[in-house]
C-alpha cells in the first residue's frame, strides 16, 4: 500500500498537506451537530461539547473509574501504566475490555453516532485508556499528533480516526487540561529518526520517538495559537487524529481524570505499520474490527 504520510525516514521534518477530509460526511439537518459545529470542527480540529452527560450518569462512570484505579492488580498488567520515574497509575489501556461500563461509555450514541457522522462510516474502538493525572506528581504528554503514531507504528492508513475525551474530573487552566494548536490538523509535520524495537514500552510512559521537533512546533502554535478546554466533569473534547496536541504536568491538589476514546472508521482498517517491524500491541492498537452497535438511553450500573 502506498505511503501517503511517510515519517521519521528523512532527516529533516517536512510539513506535508492533510490529503484527507476532516469532516467526512456532508451536513444535513439530522446530524448530531449543528452546521456550525461541524464547520467548527473541520476548520480548528476540535470541539467542546459542555454537558453530555448527565450528573447521574458522571457519578456512575466516575465511581467505576475510581474502582479501577484503586484495583489496578485486578487488570491485565500490560495495560496499566505508571507514571515516568513513580508508582502512580498515568493511564489503563484497553479500559472497554475490562469494565463494561466503559465499554457502555464507548458505545454511547452520543459519543458513537458523533463518531459515525464526522468519519462517515462504522466505527470501531481502535483504543481505549483512563488517563489520570494525579495532583501534585502527574506528568506531562508532551506534543504530538496521534496519527504520525499510529500510521507509523500501527498501520493506520488514512486520517479518518478521531478522539473523544471525556472529562471524568473538572478540568481547570491548572491542573495539566488537554492543549491543543487550531487548525494544525490540515498539516502532517513528519519526525526524525528511525523506530526502534518495542518502543511502546518507554513511550507509553514518555515518548522519544515521533516527537515533532520544536521549530516546527513553533511554526504551528503561531499560525493557530493554543488552546486549552476547560470543563465540568460531563464535558467532551472531541479532536481530529492529527491536530497536535499535548498536556502540561499537575502540580496542584487536584487529579484529572478523563477516559479518551478513539474511533476509526471501519474502512480505515490497520495494515502493516508504515515505519516499524512489527505492530504495537493490540491492547494499545486493536488489530481486529469489532463494530460498535448504537447504545442509547442513560448509563447507569446496570450496564456494569
Ligand atoms: O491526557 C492528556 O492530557 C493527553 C493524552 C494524549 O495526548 C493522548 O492520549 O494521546
Amino acid at each position: 500500500m502506498d505511503d501517503l504520510y511517510p515519517s521519521r525516514i528523512t532527516s529533516e521534518p517536512q510539513m506535508l498537506p492533510r490529503l484527507d477530509p476532516v469532516v467526512h460526511s456532508s451536513w444535513t439537518p439530522d446530524a448530531p451537530i449543528s452546521e456550525e459545529m461541524a464547520r467548527q470542527f473541520d476548520a480548528d480540529g476540535y470541539l467542546v461539547l459542555p454537558d453530555l452527560f448527565s450528573p447521574a450518569e458522571i457519578e456512575t462512570l466516575q465511581a467505576e473509574a475510581g474502582r479501577l484505579l484503586a484495583y489496578p492488580d485486578a487488570l491485565d498488567p500490560e495495560t496499566v501504566i505508571a507514571e515516568p520515574g513513580g508508582a502512580e497509575v498515568r493511564s489503563i489501556f484497553e479500559v472497554h475490555a475490562q469494565s463494561a461500563l466503559m465499554a457502555r461509555l464507548a458505545a454511547d450514541e452520543r459519543l458513537a453516532g458523533l463518531a459515525r457522522f464526522l468519519l462517515n462510516d462504522g466505527v470501531y474502538l481502535h483504543q481505549s485508556r483512563l488517563n489520570y493525572k494525579p495532583g501534585f506528581h502527574g506528568k506531562e504528554f508532551y506534543w504530538h499528533s496521534d496519527f504520525e503514531t499510529w500510521h507509523v507504528e500501527d498501520g493506520m492508513p488514512r486520517m479518518r480516526a478521531l478522539s473523544m475525551s471525556v472529562l471524568l474530573a473538572e478540568n481547570t487552566p491548572n491542573n495539566g487540561p488537554l492543549m491543543l494548536i487550531p487548525g494544525s490538523h490540515r498539516t502532517f509535520l513528519t519526525c526524525v529518526g528511525e523506530t526502534p524495537a518495542d518502543h511502546y514500552k518507554q513511550s507509553l510512559r514518555k515518548q522519544e520517538y515521533g516527537v515533532p521537533d520544536e521549530t516546527s512546533l513553533a511554526e504551528l502554535a503561531q499560525a493557530g495559537g493554543i488552546v486549552a478546554p476547560t470543563g465540568k466533569p460531563g464535558a467532551v473534547v472531541v479532536f481530529d487524529c492529527n491536530v497536535m496536541h499535548g498536556s502540561n504536568g499537575n502540580i496542584t491538589p487536584f487529579p484529572r481524570a478523563n477516559a479518551f476514546l478513539v474511533y476509526n472508521a471501519v474502512s480505515n482498517q490497520l495494515q502493516s505499520p508504515f515505519g516499524a517491524e512489527t505492530p504495537r500491541p493490540s491492547f494499545i492498537a486493536a488489530r481486529a474490527v469489532a463494530e460498535i452497535a448504537p447504545a442509547v438511553g442513560p448509563i447507569t450500573e446496570d450496564a456494569r
